[in-house]
């Protein structure tokens, strides 16, 4: 492919050209680029700020309306073009084209579901203890909200944080993961296009510590972050250190039971797609998976035959069903835990090699581990790839009890036909979400999505959780 593009930041309602500083790749053919980024430092992440927050006063008041329709047309726009962007999505992040036009048509609704918050009413009236006394709660904006977005996402996870911002009457800057800045870039033009009155929404394009400058910014009054655990602990610092709302979405190691009185071919279904779909590349993919002794050997003869089968190519050919690795460090990464996994013992059944195929990419086979024990670094660590490990256990008890080990606590998902295991699961495992008969992966854009421990902090995000994070409340007394 030839077009490469020349992006720019996108401060005040202007592209701000700058020379270029880095690429952006395809991880399907590193040598197809997709984008020259410019490079930005402080000056530029002191623009933006200082453009969102001048845009801040007259957006916070305009009428929700406005800020609605606004929203509901970057819906319209980002459908009307979700197969381009879609293209777009999946050869610069490498997830498969319909996984790629699903996240757009995802990020569509989001914009849509969000313009329809805009003119909810979030405040309470309640009665006074003292005779004569009303009492109202009204939800106000913030300010300006610093948006730091991860790559395996880059679009969904940028329209989750943006809209619900601009719904409610905040202004925006947005980094996004240096590894997928097309994607971003392509959303904001469209954001231009809308006719958002300038500095409510900005983009800044660079590396991480253009992040660290814009988290560190003492009129950013919020931040929302999605990432690795390690960058969240930096940002949640400094974003406290001068008291900036923090909310951070920092992955998982989601467990998924599979129980003896299971469907086994759901069961097999579900956790294909929860380990191996965008290349096992999400923070909520079943990475554990614990089976009880009775169906333990049929299940993993059938799942080890489907993720054999499983066809791994460019994430644009129509007969590729998983895409390549996001980049080089993932893959890495993916193939140095295959190692630690069967070192400590594990027996890897199926897959994990890295694959030549006609273009040059970050390609590995989908991997599936057995006879893992639940307190090994597979089963405790954040693998980021197409790696899934078993482990075998007695009964629904010991399941649990597994389910709950490790740090992490986002998505825990059940395999089971017995409403009596379903509901004490879903009351008993320490996740922020949980799934019965589905993949721990894959989630409606209008409820609450976050974890437990280790994995999230501060308010959920989305759907009709979000105003409580983009918001603050003002507690009004009258009498009269
Ligand atoms: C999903 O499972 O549909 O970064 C969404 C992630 C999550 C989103 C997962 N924040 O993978």
């Amino acid at each position: 492919m030839s077009d490469t593009k020349q992006l720019s930041h996108y401060i005040d309602g202007q592209w701000v050209a700058g020379a270029a500083a880095s690429d952006s790749l395809n991880p399907s053919n590193t040598g197809d680029l997709v984008a020259k980024v410019p490079g930005g430092d402080k000056s530029t992440v002191n623009a933006a700020v200082s453009a969102a927050k001048a845009a801040f006063p007259a957006w916070a008041n305009s009428s929700p309306e406005v800020r609605s329709d606004l929203l509901d047309k970057v819906g319209s726009l980002i459908m009307a073009r979700a197969d381009d962007l879609g293209r777009l999505l999946s050869r610069e992040e490498g997830k498969t084209f319909p996984e790629g036009k699903g996240e757009v048509m995802r990020a569509a609704r989001i914009f849509k579901f969000m313009a329809g918050e805009a003119l909810r009413r979030h405040g309470v009236t309640v009665e006074s203890t003292r005779p004569g006394v009303a009492v109202e709660t009204y939800r106000e904006p913030l300010g300006v909200f610093g948006l730091i977005t991860p790559w395996n996402f880059p679009i969904a996870i940028p329209a989750w944080k943006a809209a619900p911002a601009l719904a409610f009457g905040n202004t925006v800057v947005m980094k996004p993961a240096s590894l997928t800045p097309a994607t971003a870039h392509a959303l904001t033009e469209i954001i231009h296009e809308a006719g958002f009155p300038k500095g409510v929404f900005n983009l800044i394009l660079g590396g991480g510590s253009m992040g660290g400058a814009l988290v560190e910014h003492p009129d950013v009054a919020g931040v929302s972050f999605t990432g690795g655990q390690s960058t969240g602990a930096i940002v949640a610092k400094a974003a406290f250190s001068h008291n900036a709302r923090i909310q951070l979405e920092m992955g998982g190691k989601n467990p998924l039971v599979v129980l003896d009185d299971c469907d086994l071919d759901r069961a097999v279904q579900c956790a294909l797609d929860g380990a191996f779909f965008a290349t096992g590349q999400r923070c909520t993919a079943s990475s554990r998976i614990i089976v009880t002794q009775g169906i333990h050997d049929k299940f993993v003869e059938a799942l080890a035959a489907r993720v054999k089968a499983l066809k791994v190519g460019d994430a644009l050919a129509a007969d590729t069903q998983m895409g390549p690795l996001a980049s080089d460090a993932q893959l890495e990464t993916t193939l140095s835990y295959i190692d630690v996994a069967t070192r400590e013992g594990g027996r890897k059944v199926v897959g994990g090699d890295a694959l030549k195929l006609a273009t040059p990419g970050y390609y590995v086979s989908p991997a599936l581990i057995v006879d893992t024990k639940i307190d090994q670094r597979i089963n405790c660590e954040e693998v980021f790839g197409p790696v899934a490990s078993t482990v075998r256990v007695k009964d629904y008890d010991e399941a649990l009890a597994a389910a709950n080990a490790g740090e992490f606590g986002l998505s825990a998902g059940i395999m089971t036909s017995s409403l009596k295991y379903a509901r004490h699961f879903v009351r008993n495992v320490r996740a922020g979400m949980t799934m019965t008969n589905l993949p721990t992966a894959g989630v409606d854009y209008h409820v609450p999505f976050g974890g437990t421990r280790k994995s999230s902090y501060g308010p959920r995000e989305q759907g009709f959780a979000a105003v409580e994070f983009y918001t603050q409340v003002k507690t009004s007394y009258t009498w009269a």
